[in-house]
C-alpha cells in the first residue's frame, strides 16, 4: 500500500480528520462501515488531496504502507471494540492503531494491553476542537508506547493546531490510557470554565442589571485581557445574537436545560476514585444536572428568597469589575484542580505525564484554548515538581490580589439569591488550602466516637482511641 495513514469511521470527526491529513500532503486511505459515506467523502473533497477509498476492511488494510497506521474515529464504546475485532486479525507486528474517539481511559488501558500481546501498538488519543478543529488543526493528546509516537508524531505534528509560538499542539502524553485520561480532564475543565462564565453572566444580568448585548460588550472587553480565550470569545457571540423569529435576545429563547455527553461526569467519577478534590468541576457537572430537573425546579419555584434589585450605573460597573476578578480567581482554581487530577492519575498509573507539555498543547486547537495556558506552561516548565498551580508565585499573587473582590461577589450572590456554585466552591477550596487548622479534627473525633476509627495527634506519633463509652481515657491503637 501507499497510504501513510488510514481513517476508518467517516462521520463529522473522521471525515474532517482525513481531509486534514490529505490537505497536509499525506495519502489517506478512507473507510467507513457504510460505504456510501466513503464514496461521498471522495466525491465531495477528493480534490483536496490524495485519498484511497476502501470498501472492505481487507482493502483498507492493503492500502496502507508498513508499518500501518490506522485511525479509528467511530462512536466510543462497543463500536470501537467491534472495529478493533475486525481489523486486528488483518494487521502485523509493529502496526499502529490510533483510537481518536472519546474513549474511557480504562477501556484504552484494556485495549492497549490486549493488542500489545499481539505486537500491535494501540494509541488511545484524545482529540479536541470539535469538527472545526479536526479539519483546521485540533489539539491532540496521544497515549501509548513511546516507540509508536516516534512513527506517528511527525504526522500528528503536521495536522495539529499551532500555538502562538508556532509549536504544534501535540505531545506524547504517556503510556496506555494517559492520552484519553488527559482528554477527559480537559473536558472536565471545559465544563468548569463554561459554568464559571455562565455564573458571571447571571450576576451581570441580575445583579448589575445589564442586558445580554451589554454583557456581550463586557465579555469582549474581558477577552482583550487576561481572560482572553475561545470560550469567552464565543460567549460574547452567543450573547450578542438575536433570535430571528422573535427579535428577542437568543439567550432568552433557549430552554435553560444544559445537556452533557459524559466526559465531565467521568472526570468527577475518576476524581472521587483517586481522592482528588475537583469541587469546581463537580459543581459544573451538578449545575447542568440541576438545570435538567424540570419537575423538581417547578415544584421548588415558590420557595422564599430575595429577588435582586439591579444596581445603579456606577455601582454596576464596579460590580462588573469585581466579577472579572472572581471569574479569574475561580478559573485558576479549576485549572489547579484539573492539573492535580492529571498528576494523581499519572502517579497512580505510572504515566510520568509532563504537566507543562499538557498546558502547552492546550494553548491552541482545543475548546479551552486560552492565553492563560501559556502561563500554566511557564509555571510547570520553570518548576517541574510544582505541588500545585497555587504554589506558583505569579498565580498565588494574582489570586491574592483578586480575593477581596472574589469574596464580595460570592457574598453578594448569596445575599441576592443568585446561585454561584462554581465561584463559591472554588473560593471554599482556596480557603481550605490556606487554613492553618481544618475542622477535620472534629470529624476524626466523631469517627472515633461512633466507630473507634482512631485518630492521630498533633504532638506525638501513633494512632489513638479514646474510650468514649468508658472513662474517656486514651489508649494507643494498633
Ligand atoms: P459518531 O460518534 O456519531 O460515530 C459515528 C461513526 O461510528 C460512523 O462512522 C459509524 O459508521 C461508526 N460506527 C458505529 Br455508530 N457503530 C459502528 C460499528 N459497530 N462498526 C463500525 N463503525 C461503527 O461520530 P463523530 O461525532 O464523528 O465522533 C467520532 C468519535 O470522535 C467519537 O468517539 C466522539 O466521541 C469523538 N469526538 C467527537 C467530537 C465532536 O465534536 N463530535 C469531538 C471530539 C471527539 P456508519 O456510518 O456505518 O453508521
Amino acid at each position: 500500500g501507499t497510504a501513510q495513514i488510514g481513517v476508518t469511521g467517516l462521520a463529522v470527526m473522521g471525515r474532517n480528520l482525513a481531509r486534514n491529513f490529505a490537505r497536509n500532503g499525506f495519502t489517506v486511505a478512507v473507510h467507513n462501515r457504510t460505504a456510501a459515506k466513503t464514496r461521498a467523502l471522495v466525491e465531495e473533497f477528493g480534490g483536496e488531496g490524495s485519498f484511497v477509498p476502501a470498501e472492505s476492511a481487507e482493502e483498507f488494510v492493503a492500502a496502507l504502507e508498513r508499518p500501518r497506521r490506522l485511525v479509528i474515529m467511530v462512536k466510543a464504546g462497543e463500536a470501537t471494540d467491534a472495529v478493533i475485532q475486525e481489523f486486528a486479525p488483518l494487521l502485523e507486528k509493529g502496526d499502529v492503531i490510533i483510537d481518536g474517539g472519546n474513549a474511557h481511559f480504562a477501556d484504552t488501558r484494556r485495549r492497549e494491553r490486549e493488542l500489545r500481546e499481539r505486537g500491535i501498538h494501540f494509541v488511545g488519543t484524545g482529540i479536541s476542537g470539535g469538527e472545526e478543529g479536526a479539519l483546521h488543526g485540533p489539539s491532540i493528546m496521544p497515549g501509548g508506547s513511546a516507540e509508536s509516537y516516534a512513527s506517528l508524531g511527525p504526522l500528528l505534528e503536521r495536522i495539529a493546531a499551532k500555538a502562538p509560538d508556532g509549536a504544534p499542539t501535540v505531545a506524547h502524553i504517556g503510556p496506555d490510557g494517559a492520552g484519553h485520561f488527559v482528554k477527559m480532564v480537559h473536558n472536565g475543565i471545559e465544563y468548569a470554565d463554561m459554568q464559571l462564565i455562565a455564573e458571571a453572566y447571571d450576576l451581570l444580568r441580575s445583579v448589575a442589571g445589564y442586558s445580554p448585548a451589554r454583557i456581550a460588550e463586557t465579555f469582549r472587553e474581558w477577552n482583550r485581557g487576561r481572560l482572553g480565550s475561545y470560550l469567552i470569545d464565543i460567549t460574547a457571540e452567543v450573547l450578542a445574537h438575536t433570535d430571528a423569529a422573535t427579535g428577542r435576545p437568543f439567550v432568552d429563547i433557549v430552554a435553560d436545560r444544559a445537556e452533557q455527553k459524559g466526559t465531565g461526569r467521568w472526570t468527577v467519577q475518576i476524581a472521587l476514585d483517586l481522592g482528588v478534590p475537583v469541587s469546581g468541576i463537580a459543581e459544573a457537572v451538578f449545575a447542568r444536572s440541576v438545570s435538567g430537573h424540570t419537575a423538581l425546579r417547578e415544584a421548588s419555584r415558590g420557595l422564599p428568597g430575595p429577588s435582586p434589585r439591579p444596581l445603579g450605573e456606577e455601582a454596576a460597573a464596579r460590580f462588573a469589575a469585581r466579577v472579572e476578578q472572581a471569574l479569574y480567581a475561580s478559573k485558576i482554581v479549576s485549572y489547579t484542580q484539573g492539573f492535580h487530577q492529571i498528576a494523581a492519575g499519572s502517579e497512580e498509573y505510572g504515566w510520568n505525564v509532563d504537566l507543562g507539555s499538557v498546558a502547552a498543547i492546550w494553548r491552541a486547537g482545543c475548546i479551552i484554548r486560552a492565553d492563560f495556558l501559556d502561563r500554566i506552561r511557564e509555571a510547570y516548565d520553570s518548576r517541574p515538581g510544582l505541588p500545585s498551580l497555587l504554589s506558583d508565585k505569579r498565580f498565588a499573587e494574582e489570586i491574592g490580589a483578586a480575593q477581596d473582590d472574589w469574596r464580595e461577589v460570592v457574598a453578594t450572590a448569596a445575599r441576592e439569591g443568585v446561585p454561584t456554585p462554581g465561584f463559591s466552591a472554588s473560593l471554599a477550596y482556596y480557603d481550605a488550602l490556606r487554613a492553618e487548622r481544618l475542622p477535620a479534627a472534629l470529624t476524626q473525633g466523631q469517627r472515633d466516637f461512633f466507630g473507634a476509627h482512631t485518630y492521630r495527634r498533633t504532638d506525638r506519633p501513633g494512632a489513638f482511641h479514646t474510650l468514649w463509652g468508658g472513662d474517656r481515657s486514651e489508649v494507643a491503637a494498633g
